[in-house]
């Protein structure tokens, strides 16, 4: 029986060993839900990095990894401390991240770090291909395995591989300013169908492709070495039932709120507004901009001073490469500076948590605020956005999303904002504060249907269907 070999930098595990005991739990990230199906599936399996270190591992341990592993269908690829400073830490954060995102003066490209990718691609593929049989499906994830379908295509031709980018892609004046950019695209090219959230990311592609390897472009289909590649856009869902069951599991009498939740409510008497950020701490989130945006709205609108609060939950991310930790500081500062220009004894404008906090609290911050303020420079989908909306179960609430984040091309109904202009940003906050509950509704309710309808299951079903049909188109071809 043919079988689906999801493929993504981790698996969909949290791997823990203490005092040489090991423990392997699922983790509930998006895309573990929304493959859940296609992972189930017959004898399907996820191949991946474990999250530990092979030379951190003795010989013993590793088989032990292995074993906990493949009871939850999963393969590890063994990747050592050195490989992931190289190609996750270096090559992946450090070149691949900012330039995707327009961050080019934080590129920083080193030769030893793109050996390490082109060496960890490989491991990727000798690991896949050792599991793969004859007719079976690939399903590539992310920016850190680009290569890895010219490496399963050059080796297993009849293989169906799709790949699906979950950053954005940059316009070709940016792309082309890479120096393995030929490589990068070739690699992406092994793939029967590349998917991309949005329309304009498949349309950067499609000009890079055109331009730097002077291929033939038809519409979406690129002909390359006797074969047809389909390139399409499939915006990425959330799993909408789980964060709307939690919203009425959490609003109903009978459950005991939590220590975060009372406090959050008790900020509400007296018409008091609580607005919500949360983004793993990343400078293509957009924090700093977004502090000092705020500082901008309450001087223009003293008004709402006392009666409004952020609260702004920034996940730890990435914290060993140095721009993380410059941007950790400029936020720290930010905080500390506007909570002291405006805080008043009974009143402090910025609540920020510098931390990963358990789902529950994540629906807790979710219902209890009348505003989420979703503001990246840069995002390739942004599933927060569509969380928020989610468990608005009262219909209330406004959502306020960056332009630049690719959720805004089917947000239509949020209040779309530049995030670099300060008085679009400040104008649109006076919007969501005084916007009639009528009017909320009408837009939350839209939005959800919206989101209901394409879901995260929708979203991998959408892509697989059409990674079959292509397959079907090409060989028809081949045969004729
Ligand atoms: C990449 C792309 C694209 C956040 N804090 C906590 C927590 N979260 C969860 C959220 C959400 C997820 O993390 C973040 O997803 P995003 O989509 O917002 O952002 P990235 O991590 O940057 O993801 C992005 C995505 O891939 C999918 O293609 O949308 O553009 O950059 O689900 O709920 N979860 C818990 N505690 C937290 O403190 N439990």
């Amino acid at each position: 029986m043919n079988k689906t070999i999801i493929v993504s930098n981790r698996l969909p595990l949290q791997v823990s060993i203490h005092d040489n005991s090991l423990k392997v739990s699922p983790s509930v990230g998006g895309l573990a839900t929304g493959m859940k199906s296609v992972h189930s599936e017959g004898n399907g399996i996820w191949v991946g990095w474990s999250g530990i270190p092979e030379n951190e591992l003795n010989p013993e341990l590793s088989r032990e990894v292995q074993n906990k592993i493949k009871k939850e269908k999963c393969v590890s690829v063994p990747l050592t401390s050195q490989d992931i400073e190289e190609y996750y830490e270096g090559f992946s954060n450090r070149a691949l991240w900012p330039l995707f995102h327009y961050f080019m003066e934080y590129t920083n490209f080193e030769q030893k770090e793109w050996e390490a990718y082109k060496r960890v691609n490989e491991k990727f593929a000798e690991v896949v291909i050792d599991n793969l049989n004859d007719g079976d499906t690939v399903w590539v994830h992310d920016y850190q395995l680009l290569l890895l379908p010219q490496l399963i295509k050059e080796k297993k031709p009849n293989t169906t591989i799709g790949f699906f980018l979950h950053i954005p892609f940059p316009s070709y004046e940016i792309f082309r300013t890479f120096p393995w950019r030929e490589e990068i695209l070739t690699g992406m090219l092994g793939a029967d169908l590349l998917g991309f959230h949005t329309y304009d990311y498949e349309r950067h592609f499609l000009s890079s492709v055109k331009r730097i390897l002077r291929l033939d472009v038809n519409f979406n289909e690129i002909n390359f070495h006797d074969r047809i590649i389909k390139v399409d856009s499939f915006p990425m869902g959330i799993d909408y039932s789980k964060f709307h069951n939690a919203a009425l599991k959490h609003h109903s009498d009978s459950y005991e709120k939590s220590e975060l939740r009372t406090r959050l409510e008790e900020h509400l008497v007296d018409d008091k507004k609580l607005i919500l950020s949360i983004d793993r701490m990343d400078y293509t989130k957009g924090i700093p901009n977004r502090i000092k945006a705020f500082e901008y709205f309450l001087d223009t609108y003293p008004q709402y001073k006392e009666k409004v609060r952020l609260v702004m939950l920034a996940v730890p991310s990435r914290s060993n490469v140095p721009q993380y930790q410059k941007l950790k500081r400029e936020t720290d500062e930010l905080v500390g500076r506007i909570n002291g220009k405006f805080a008043t004894v009974s009143w402090t404008p910025i609540w920020y948590f510098y931390r990963s906090l358990p789902f529950e609290n994540l629906i807790d911050l979710y219902i209890s605020s009348d505003v989420a303020l979703i503001t990246p420079i840069r995002d390739g989908m942004n599933l927060v956005a569509k969380e928020y909306v989610a468990t608005r179960t009262h219909g209330n609430g406004v959502l306020i999303l960056s332009e630049m984040a690719g959720a805004s091309k089917e947000m239509n109904e949020a209040l779309l904002i530049n995030p670099n202009s300060y008085e679009d940003f400040a104008a649109s906050l006076n919007t969501a504060l005084t916007m009639p509950l009528n009017e909320q509704e009408t837009r939350i309710k839209l939005l959800q249907k919206r989101l209901k309808r394409y879901d995260v299951e929708k979203w991998a079903e959408e892509f697989l269907k059409a990674l079959k049909k292509t397959k079907e188109v090409t060989s028809n071809n081949i045969t004729k």
